[in-house]
């Protein structure tokens, strides 16, 4: 057996023992090794060497595509609450760098990737060989740990070398000892020949180090991420000076806070401001459109916050969070940054203290009451100037595309939905009781990868998966689509908000009218694409909608392999929107306010005229 076949085999083995079940591969001749060990490993049982493990292997072309495929994996096997790095395997060179995109996502949401990339001999670099750069230290410090392996050559201790790097590589990845999940980077440089001459695999590893909790997989498949595995705290710390039950307060679920998010709000009767993809939308304690409501007086009133996960959608939430006045208390479960960018935080907890899921007391009904019915109303404002503009625009809007949408799913479903205008109209419209199963790359929050992300999350769940994106999320990663005819396809529904351009830049300082002369180009940047012929050159099914009714009809079909629905939908006058939106919000909770008013004056005049019947 020659040494790079011997060394890809040994890592392979090793991998799958540490708990690697999934591998997604780019072509290349210097990763032929593995590319050669990891095709032998998909063989039915009977076909393959005793010694060589099962793995699945999904194999794409574009190492960016690649790259965010096994973030989508990897955001499936957290949702499955298992414990199991995605590993990613390209050639040299520039193919190595396409990665960096997805394994920065992986660094800041905290996902377990072991990317292995080949790379020449250690004697070729530097010297112009071809396809030969820089790899050692190309993530900087996106990576966990970063490894620089030497050719092997067949000596001695290689093979037990090899099996603890992928021990350690998997530990350090799924954050073992650290709590910090996030990628690895293996650097393998390989020697010709780089292909077998025998199907002879070296023995089966003894496990040199079991990472805890490996390939362990509960049966709760609908937590939201790893931090819902969260074990009731064994110690606690003590209740923050002062604090008293009956501060007004927020508890803000920002991306993947947890389910735990939504417990403390309702175990202390505190309004839940939860983000679609928190893990914690829907209950009881859920206030729909909670952005507009925090740019009303209530807003004002708020005096303490409890934030789980990172918040990163709305300026409303972000300047409540920093606001003077506002007591913050962060709980920051995962990772070596403090997710407080308003430097708002006045306490910081590692884990939830135990009196915020048992407290001493409750705040009163009324503050919940409050926030509860000024959403409803808020909510209520909203739907009229989408119901007015299905009555009268020609073409839909965002926001009435992503209530349609957040209407169509219930808890049986899985939505993966792209930054910029989509993921804020849902946060805005959604009022669910019992929500859908939500992703979004917020690691980050790139444009790119979606398509590729939600494609994983679908194979990764063996689950049907939509996909709600804007046109330019869904053009950046139209490669996404590619799924070769040997490759399994996923059950995924794009569904795509056209509106020709990048919309979200409207609603900011640039879509000001003084800036109306640079906006279209460097902004707006229309590309005027035709989604339909690019579906037909990747032979993806393609659907436009025209209205929001036909939308409805088509999402009510099951997703069955890869689809694309588009929805034209209107770019211009979204700033003014944006604004009708917040003015229709107010003016109904106005509404109801007063209502509310006469129903209580009503209320106490009925109790007066009671009472006055008593006493005579
Ligand atoms: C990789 C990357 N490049 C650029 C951006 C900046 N960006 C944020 S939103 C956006 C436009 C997105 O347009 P589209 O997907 O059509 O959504 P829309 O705003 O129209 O709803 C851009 C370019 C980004 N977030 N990520
Ligand atoms: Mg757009």
């Amino acid at each position: 057996m020659n040494p790079s076949t011997q060394a890809a085999r040994v890592l392979v083995q090793a991998l799958a023992a540490a708990g690697v079940r999934r591998v997604v591969l780019a072509p290349g001749s210097r990763s032929g090794p593995l590319a050669h060990a990891l095709a032998h490993t998909t063989l039915p049982e009977h076909e393959r060497a005793a010694t060589a493990p099962e793995l699945e292997l999904h194999v794409r072309i574009d190492e960016r595509a690649a790259g965010f495929l096994a973030v989508g994996l990897a955001r499936a096997a957290a949702l499955r609450g298992e414990r199991a790095p995605v590993a990613v395997v390209t050639t040299s060179g520039t193919a190595v760098a396409n990665l960096h995109p997805a394994v920065l996502e992986a660094h800041h949401a905290g996902l377990p990737l072991v990317l292995l990339t080949a790379d020449r001999p250690h004697e070729l670099r530097g010297t112009g060989a071809n396809q030969t750069t820089e790899q050692k230290g190309i993530f900087a410090g996106a990576v966990r740990l970063m490894l620089d392996l030497s050719a092997p050559t067949g000596a001695a201790r290689e093979t037990e070398h090899l099996r603890r790097v992928a021990a350690e590589a998997v530990a350090v990845a799924l954050g073992t000892a650290t709590g910090d999940p996030g990628p690895v980077h293996v650097n393998l440089a390989y020697r010709e020949p780089l292909h077998p001459d025998d199907d002879v695999w070296p023995l089966r590893p003894l496990p040199t180090r079991v990472a805890r909790g490996a390939a362990a997989t509960s049966a709760a498949t609908r937590a939201a991420t790893s931090a819902d595995a969260r074990a009731v705290p064994a110690s606690t710390p003590p209740l923050p000076r002062g604090w008293t039950a009956d501060e007004h307060t927020v508890v803000v679920a920002g991306d993947g806070a947890g389910p735990v998010a939504r417990d403390i709000a309702e175990a202390n009767g505190w309004p839940l401001l939860a983000e679609p993809s928190s893990g914690a939308r829907g209950g009881p304690n859920a206030v729909p459109a909670y952005r507009l409501v925090l740019g009303m007086p209530l807003g004002d009133q708020v005096r303490r916050a409890v934030v789980l996960g990172r918040p990163t959608l709305s300026r409303a939430v972000l300047g409540l969070l920093s606001r003077k006045g506002v007591r913050t208390l962060g709980i920051v479960d995962r990772g070596s940054a403090t997710p407080d960018a308003g430097r708002g935080y006045t306490h910081v907890y590692d884990d939830v203290p135990r009196w915020l899921l048992e407290p001493p007391g409750r705040t009163g009904e009324a503050w919940l009451g409050r926030w509860l019915a000024t959403g409803r109303a808020a909510r209520d404002g909203v739907q009229a100037v989408l119901d007015a503009a299905t009555e009268t625009a020609p073409v839909p809007n965002g926001p009435g595309v992503a209530a349609v949408l957040s209407e169509a799913l219930g808890p049986e479903d899985v939505l993966v939905v792209g930054a910029s205008n989509p993921v804020r109209d849902l946060d805005l419209v959604a009022d669910w009781a019992d929500p859908p199963t939500v992703v979004a790359n917020r690691g980050l929050s790139g444009i790119d990868g979606t398509i590729s992300t939600a494609a994983g999350v679908a194979l990764g769940l063996g689950w049907p998966v939509t996909a709600y994106l804007g046109d330019l999320t869904f053009l950046h990663d139209v490669g996404g689509l590619l799924v070769g005819p040997l490759e399994r396809v996923p059950d995924l529904r794009v569904v795509v908000a056209n509106d020709d351009g990048g919309s979200v830049f409207a609603g900011l300082e640039h879509g000001a009218p003084e800036h109306a002369a640079a906006f279209e180009r460097v902004f707006g940047t229309p590309q005027g694409a035709h989604l339909g012929a690019l579906c037909a050159g990747f032979d993806v099914r393609h659907q436009r909608v025209a209205d929001l009714a036909s939308l409805r009809e088509v999402l009510a079909e099951p997703v069955v392999g890869m689809s694309v629905v588009e929805v034209t939908v209107e770019r211009r006058g979204r700033r003014d929107l944006a604004a009708l939106l917040a003015g229709s919000a107010a003016d109904a909770v106005a509404q109801a306010d007063a209502a509310a008013q006469v129903t209580a004056a009503a209320a106490r005049a009925v109790e007066a005229a009671l009472v006055g019947d008593e006493s005579e």
